[in-house]
């Protein structure tokens, strides 16, 4: 079956794609892609500026009915970030609200969907190459896991270039059939006067609508709101399932390994866990040696996951360095528990160096990277501190000379993605080190 299957219906789908500027059917929408389709025809790689409104839609659709694997941009990306992703994917072209630049770098010819940009704990992101095979083995696995049907109608505010507002909230309608309402930002007001019977989410999103009663209870006739891509406080658990009669649905995943572990739409509901793996996925646990671990939801261990809906591994100069994997298990970097009856927790990260802000992941190293090269910083050290509304909040200690911390703050704004800005700047004496010179982060997650 091919990945966008819906659009090769005969059948037309009014509304089919629902946006702030625009809207479009099926069909409308398969002729517009077309188009884009035969201009790209052939290309090795092309950029999608990732707005988050019709054309991007467009824009992807045409990129996969092409061939032609993706690699989104976030339109608000610094020149660094942006320089980075276009020189290190090689992109041949840039689609841009319809229009297409061509630029002079290529790759030889790449067989992917989609290469997504994600951060690790040091140095510039990387480009996570992800096959159209993973993409629809990890759509149907959540079809079923969440009786996801053409029925449906999809409402959701998110970012076009990541797992959850890409892949999840674009190409799950378009491959399952169902109508999508995408609001442009996901306010508690854009999801409240919107009605669909899905709504896709992070738990920030979630935490501003529980803290909005009245847009809350408008989301009472939906059938699944679904919470991820970071942890869901329990508190908004519950005030959600109280406001609207719902319990959210959660579910975990990464961008190298999509979405793993979920609960289940026909199924219980669990605050502070995030389900059973999907059909095809096995998880296990494992010690600091590999060892495995017991399921007996008490003991910790590192999270490792294995199935179709892996990457095939990271872009780099020479094509695709596939990912290190032990017998075919992934290791997530997550530490979690997993119970007798396979329902998960996810207790956090294992290194302190990958932050969850706003259900984006940001890597500490690239804002310390990013703010050394300020004239007037000498030491940067970077952490995420627990934070009511983003989970985690980007928060910058800083040996530097004279500067007013807000400066730094636009300084990181104006080359990362904004989102990666820290939100707070410590201007410090001196950084706590160990013995060997390497940053104390606990003692100043500990302040
Ligand atoms: C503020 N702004 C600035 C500055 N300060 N601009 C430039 N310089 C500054 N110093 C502006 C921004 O441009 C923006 O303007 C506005 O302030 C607010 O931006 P932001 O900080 O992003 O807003 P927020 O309110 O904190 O956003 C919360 C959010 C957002 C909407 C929940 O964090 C979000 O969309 N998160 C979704 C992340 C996501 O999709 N993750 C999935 C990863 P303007 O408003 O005009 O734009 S995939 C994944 O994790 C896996 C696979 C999974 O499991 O799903
Ligand atoms: P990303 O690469 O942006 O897709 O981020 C993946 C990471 O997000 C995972 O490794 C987890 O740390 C976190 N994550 C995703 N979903 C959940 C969830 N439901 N609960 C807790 N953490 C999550």
């Amino acid at each position: 079956m091919r990945l966008l299957a819906s659009l090769y219906e005969d059948a037309d789908l009014p509304d089919a794609v629902v946006t702030p500027s625009g809207s479009l059917s099926r069909h409308a929408l398969l002729e517009e892609a077309s188009r884009v389709a035969d201009r790209i025809e052939g290309a090795p790689i092309i950029a999608v500026e990732a707005t988050p409104d019709l054309p991007t839609v467009v824009a992807v659709t045409g990129a996969l009915l092409a061939g032609v694997p993706i690699v989104p941009i976030p339109p608000d990306a610094g020149d660094l970030e942006r320089e980075h992703i276009l020189r290190d994917s090689g992109a041949a072209g840039l689609l841009s609200g319809g229009h297409l630049a061509e630029l002079p770098v290529a790759r030889k010819p790449l067989n992917a969907a989609l290469v997504l940009y994600t951060s690790g704990t040091t140095g510039a992101p990387k480009g996570v190459v992800i096959s159209p095979g993973a993409i629809a083995a990890d759509l149907d696995a959540l079809a079923a896991a969440w009786q996801w049907t053409a029925g449906d109608t999809l409402v959701h505010g998110l970012p076009l270039y990541h797992v959850h507002g890409l892949v999840l909230g674009v190409l799950g309608p378009l491959r399952l059939g169902c109508r999508l309402i995408h609001t442009g930002r996901p306010t508690p007001q854009a999801y409240a006067t919107n009605p669909g019977s899905m709504y896709f989410g992070v738990p920030t999103v979630w935490s501003r609508i529980a803290g909005d009663p009245a847009a809350a209870r408008a989301l009472a006739p939906a059938r699944l709101l679904v919470s991820g891509s970071a942890p869901l406080p329990v508190p908004v658990f519950d005030d959600l399932a109280a406001l609207t009669g719902r319990a959210p649905v959660e579910r975990y995943g990464m961008t190298e390994t999509l979405i793993t572990v979920s609960a289940r739409a026909d199924g219980e509901r669990r605050a502070g866990h995030v389900g059973r793996p999907l059909p095809g996925v096995t998880t296990r646990l494992v010690d600091e040696s590999g060892a495995p671990l017991p399921s007996d939801g008490e003991t910790i261990g590192h999270l490792q996951v294995r199935g179709p809906t892996l990457l095939d591994g990271y872009l780099s100069p020479g094509g695709v360095r596939p990912p290190e994997l032990t017998g075919g298990w992934f290791p997530t970097g997550d530490v979690a528990t997993v119970g007798p009856d396979g329902w998960h927790r996810i207790v956090g990260r294992a290194s302190t160096d990958l932050i969850k802000t706003g259900g984006y992941r940001v890597g500490a190293g690239e804002v310390e990277d990013t703010l050394l090269l300020h004239p007037a910083v000498r030491e940067a050290a970077v952490v995420g501190m627990p934070h009511p509304d983003l989970g985690e909040q980007i928060t910058a200690f800083v040996v530097a000379g004279p500067v007013a911390p807000a400066d730094l703050i636009d300084f990181v704004a104006g080359r990362l993605a904004v989102h990666k800005r820290p939100r707070a700047v410590h201007l410090v004496d001196s950084l706590p080190r160990n013995a060997m010179g390497k940053v104390q982060k606990s003692l100043l997650l500990a302040d």
